[in-house]
């Protein structure tokens, strides 16, 4: 018997790829598709033929596809049984529409990015949090911010956690060292993952292994899992992966354990910088001037609300920042 169900590509391994399939209770959210006998398992499979989104887009990580298979597909630890002519039976035969989709790092269906820094050790950078957070806002990603280390800086903790608070993020204060501050964030990566994609971001050092580690100590299990059933000594360009969490959702990150790094996430073009900035929108038709760019005007109702204190004046630095380098670059590279 032939089934046709939905998966999520999990990882592209040489031509072959590692997926999740459909399952009608815990990723009930992820695919609305067909119970199928192999509902809810990761299996490696191929692509039946070279598939394309349709505007020319290949398959990505994080891509939910249409998936055919037979009962012939798979043995029973989910390896493709090849088929007379050497090839895996099991096949992902379509690529379903994208909610967005990522150049850099190379994923789709992102649901949550939480950009994680720390109090001190490294200082934080919150110019490389605001673009992040206005990468986020551009592709239609969830977006949270995680203040680590705390303990090592609460004062200057608890001014970020304002700055964010104030940008109408979700903000979480925490120290893994003393286990401060966990549970209120354990509560809500708990409650919002489920039948999602995240990533965690942040530059290397901030403690992003740490919390993960603390929060999802199945991922290492998993980590080692997958590389052990996927091809061996494939593992040569860094690609993104995802993993699937016992609550139901998956995690992204790139081989070798280290969560995405900051420096290579996508950009956007300068028309759509003001309204990546979340909590300067409701001030836009207050401004005297209706072409207002918010930078210096007379009567900016963004510099209005930053002298009253309502929005961080380290939000607009780095709106005037990005505001600068996206108008030297008018044009943005535009493909899937
Ligand atoms: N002081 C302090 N150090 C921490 C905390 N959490 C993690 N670290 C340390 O910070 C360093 C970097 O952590 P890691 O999780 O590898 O950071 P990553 O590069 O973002 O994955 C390690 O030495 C951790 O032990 C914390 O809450 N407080
Ligand atoms: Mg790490
Ligand atoms: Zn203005």
């Amino acid at each position: 018997m032939e089934y046709k169900t939905q998966c999520r590509i999990l990882r592209g391994v040489g031509g072959l790829y590692f997926v999740n399939l459909a399952s009608p209770d815990a990723h009930a959210e992820l695919y609305p598709g067909t119970p199928s006998p192999l509902a809810g398992k990761c299996l490696l499979s191929r692509a039946r033929g070279s598939l394309r989104t349709p505007d020319g887009g290949k398959i990505k990580v994080g891509d939910i596809c249409e998936f055919i298979y037979t009962d012939n597909s798979f043995t029973e630890d989910g390896l493709p049984r090849d088929d007379s002519s050497g090839l895996p039976e099991g096949a992902v035969s379509a690529i379903l529409q994208r909610r967005n989709s990522l150049i850099r790092p190379p994923l789709s269906n992102l649901d949550l990015l939480v950009i994680v820094c720390a109090a001190a050790a490294p200082a934080p950078a919150t110019e490389t949090i605001d673009k992040l957070l206005s990468v986020a806002e551009y592709h239609n990603i969830e977006a949270a911010v995680v203040i680590g280390k705390c303990e090592l800086d609460p004062v200057r903790a608890d001014k970020l956690e304002k700055t964010y608070r104030s940008a109408l993020y979700p903000t979480f204060k925490l120290s893994c060292y003393e286990s401060h501050g966990l549970e209120e964030f354990e509560k809500y990566i708990k409650s919002t993952l489920p039948g999602k994609v995240a990533a965690f971001a942040g530059a290397s050092g901030v403690g992003k292994s740490t919390l993960i580690n603390a929060l999802f100590p199945e991922m290492k299990l998993e980590a080692g899992e997958i590389s052990r059933k996927i091809a061996r000594g494939k593992h040569t360009t860094r690609q993104a992966e995802l993993f699937p969490l016992d609550i139901g959702g998956f995690l992204a990150d790139t081989p070798g354990f280290s969560m995405i790094d900051f420096e290579n996430f996508d950009f956007f073009p300068f028309d759509a910088l003001p309204d990546t900035m979340r909590e300067f929108r409701k001030h836009y038709g207050e401004c005297r001037y209706l072409d207002c760019s918010h930078t210096k005007e007379e009567g900016c109702a963004v510099l209005d609300a930053i002298e009253r204190g309502e929005i961080a004046e380290s939000r607009h630095e780095s709106y005037l920042s990005m505001y600068r380098t996206l108008k030297a670059k008018p044009r943005w590279e535009k493909r899937s």
